[in-house]
């Protein structure tokens, strides 16, 4: 495994970005950073972490997005790799809450960050970049955080945590390329956050509503049953769980 180890960086996506630009670099090549100083979530979020303390990396995932595999499809591998490390760290209670946001406990414990390029020679260059809380304890900022550390009262060791993910995120890849991934989606909706459940949700026009949670498409679009028993699904920037 080819890891590139940072003291400090603005963002290991953006190091890893810079790094392509410039020379060859490895399937798989990960950099990670002891301390992210810009990190970055979705649409202009910020991630943020105690230094040290925490998992930032960010791993090189050449040419997996086809005409078959679209951007969810990795989307949707990236998280069932995490929530598989967890479990082999013993972290009960894990679940997805769609599109990416990995939950232990219900409280936010991993993010998912997805950047593609294509490259001038038709290579699609996928960097994914993840953050997740290992050795925090104090979340007074974030109160719908936790940590590896927080759920099961002791330290761990971030690298083998690490490692874990990416071995598992490999495997997965290897599946995905020989067209396995309708049982990645399968695992992606039992662990889908407050699937059943009536829950309130903001559509892009403001309009606050009550739903139900059915799934998730093939292509990642929420399904959610409506107060007159229709089912609407919709893309991320159309809807927002309120939770
Ligand atoms: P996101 O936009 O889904 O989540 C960002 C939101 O999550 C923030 O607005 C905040 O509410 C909350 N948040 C911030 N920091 C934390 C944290 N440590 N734990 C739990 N919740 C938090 C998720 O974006 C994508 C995050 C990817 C981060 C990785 S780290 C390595 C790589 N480099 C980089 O710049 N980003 C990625």
């Amino acid at each position: 495994m080819n890891i590139i180890k940072l003291d400090a960086t603005p963002s290991t996506n953006d190091f890893l970005k810079e790094l392509l630009t410039n020379q060859f670099v490895e399937n798989f090549t990960v950099v990670t950073a002891e301390n992210q100083t810009s990190g970055r979530g979705q649409m202009g979020a910020k991630w943020e972490v105690e230094f040290g303390k925490n998992l930032t990396f960010s791993v090189l995932v050449k040419d997996v997005l086809t005409e078959i595999n679209s951007i969810f499809h990795l989307n949707v591998l990236v998280a069932v790799s995490i929530i598989e490390a967890l479990e082999h760290f013993n972290i009960p209670n894990l679940a997805i809450k769609w599109p990416n946001d990995i939950l232990a406990e219900s409280k936010k414990i991993a993010g998912v960050l997805i950047e593609n390029s294509l490259k001038s020679n038709g290579e699609i260059f996928s960097v994914v970049g993840i953050g997740l809380n290992v050795n925090q304890k104090n979340f007074d900022e974030l109160p719908k955080a936790t940590s590896l550390s927080c759920i099961l009262n002791h330290d761990l060791d971030k690298e083998a945590v690490m490692v874990s993910v990416i071995q598992n995120l490999k495997r997965n890849v290897a599946l995905l390329q020989i067209g396995e991934y309708d049982k990645f989606w399968q695992t992606y909706n039992k662990k889908l956050f407050k699937k059943g459940i009536p829950m309130p949700f903001e559509g892009n026009d403001g309009i606050r509503f009550m739903g139900i949670i059915q799934g998730v498409s093939t292509y990642g679009k929420l399904k959610v049953m409506l107060e007159d028993d229709a089912v609407k699904t919709y893309d991320i920037k159309e809807i927002q769980m309120l939770y």
